[in-house]
């Protein structure tokens, strides 16, 4: 009867540790770095799920600074201080545009994508292609095509 009743405690218990752990593999917030290289944020574009955190390093003379309307709508922009290193978790989704502020007219701008896309990029299809920033607008725009 023992014997029994602990050959199907083996069977059911594999199982039961899978339904414990995915939850968690699910909900497990990251942490990803965007690092400054010269005048430029490495990487460019960066892809994370809701809730996931961006730290930006190596700031010495830069900011990040969300670019107006295009972010997400519900997003509240952020404009960190010159030469510090920043962080800050997304929980829209949707893709985010920054720049650094002493740098924006040479181009240096980054673009973060949280989860799906879709919600505003055509925010960045309509937007200014031509100002320095429009390589990046350009570049983020092919790339969330291609998710
Ligand atoms: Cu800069």
């Amino acid at each position: 009867m023992n014997v029994l009743k602990m050959k199907k405690q083996n069977k059911i218990y594999p199982y039961f540790f899978l339904i414990l752990l995915s939850p968690f593999a699910v909900l497990q917030a990251k942490t990803v770095t965007v690092t400054v290289q010269g005048i430029s944020f490495e990487p460019m574009i960066t892809h994370i799920q809701p809730g996931d955190t961006v730290q930006w390093l190596n700031m010495n003379v830069h900011s990040t600074t969300s670019v107006d309307n295009l972010i997400p709508d519900k997003e509240e922009g952020w404009d960190s201080p010159i030469g510090h290193n920043y962080e800050k978790a997304f929980t829209h989704e949707g893709i985010y545009l920054y720049k650094c502020k002493p740098h924006a007219n040479l181009g240096m701008a980054g673009v973060i994508i949280v989860g799906n896309p879709s919600s505003n990029l055509e925010a960045f299809r309509a937007a200014d292609k031509q100002g320095p920033l429009g390589n990046v607008i350009k570049k983020a725009i092919s790339y969330a095509e291609n998710l």
